[in-house]
């Protein structure tokens, strides 16, 4: 399918998704919005597609919600339409595993959807920061909440409250980030890193990521609880059995997602 603000590209079993608004750093319209939204949705049910990264240009990840098509807006409009909510969250709603690889700025929105995936790869020239309060807004898309619970209060308190940019190397000390590297690499290392796990059973990856993203959802005996559960059904897949049969014979598996 042919978008206007994206490029997409598959690469194995890998599917790639590029923002791509360059005249406005990547900035999210509801166009761009709409669009993620659609591709996201259409690589999730793709059985052909076992992972998925989002990423933008060397300049920009993205800039943020547009600001020019938000700063008129109403709380009543943005209430009706459901801004945000409506088209935003998609890649949280996503359940194969989603890599965020992070170049040139994250910024407010840009640094929210890199959030809402599942591990940002961040080019050493990355630049995240949350700065809504710098035009008169607070984060609107999980950033005050996401950014807490990645880097802790502080930093996220600092963060929000002065609109400062973090560099690559401070967030990946904090574990923002889970790898820096050199901004010509990112790519290559973001489809290695996607090849990795695409090449394991689609149902156990798919299972990691769910039992990972409920550890931010309930209490550590419920999130216990839970993993246990899908542990148990793996011994339902013939991946598991193939898996462990592989290690015992001392040779490779092959998975067949089921
Ligand atoms: N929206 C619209 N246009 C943008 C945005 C943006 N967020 N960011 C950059 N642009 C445009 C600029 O206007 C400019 O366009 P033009 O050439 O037509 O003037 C072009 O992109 C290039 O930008 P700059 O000339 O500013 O490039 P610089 O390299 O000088 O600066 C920066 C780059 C530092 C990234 C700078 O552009 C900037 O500060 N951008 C805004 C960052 C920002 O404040 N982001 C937060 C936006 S609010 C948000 O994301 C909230 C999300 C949740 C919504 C909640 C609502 C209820």
């Amino acid at each position: 399918m042919a978008y206007n603000c994206l490029e997409t590209e598959t690469d194995d079993r890998v599917q790639i998704i590029r923002l791509s608004r360059p005249e406005a750093l990547n900035a999210f319209n509801n166009e761009l919005m709409n669009e993620l939204t659609d591709a996201l949705k259409a690589a999730d049910a793709d059985p052909k597609i076992s992972c998925i990264i989002i990423t933008g240009s060397e300049k920009a990840f993205a800039a943020g919600a547009d600001i020019k098509e938000m700063a008129d807006k109403t709380a009543t409009e943005a209430y009706l339409e459901d801004f945000i909510t409506s088209n935003w969250e998609q890649v949280t709603r996503t359940r194969k595993p989603v890599i965020a690889a992070v170049a040139g700025y994250a910024l407010g929105g840009g640094c929210e959807l890199a959030m809402m995936c599942d591990f940002i790869i961040a080019a050493d020239n990355a630049k995240f920061g949350q700065p809504e309060i710098t035009i008169g807004a607070i984060p609107g898309a999980g950033g005050t909440q996401r950014l807490a619970r990645f880097i802790g209060k502080s930093k996220a308190m600092d963060m929000c409250l002065t609109g400062r940019m973090m560099g690559a190397e401070e967030a990946e000390r904090c574990g923002l980030v889970s790898r820096v590297v050199p901004k010509a690499e990112l790519m290559d290392t973001a489809i290695e890193v996607a090849k990795k796990i695409a090449g394991y059973s689609r149902p156990v990856s798919m299972m990691v990521k769910e039992a990972v993203n409920r550890a931010f959802e309930t209490t550590l005996a419920e999130g216990v609880l839970f993993e246990r559960r899908l542990f148990y059904s793996v011994f339902a897949t013939e991946d598991q059995k193939e898996g462990m049969k592989a290690f015992i014979e001392k040779r490779e598996p092959n998975f067949k997602d089921a």
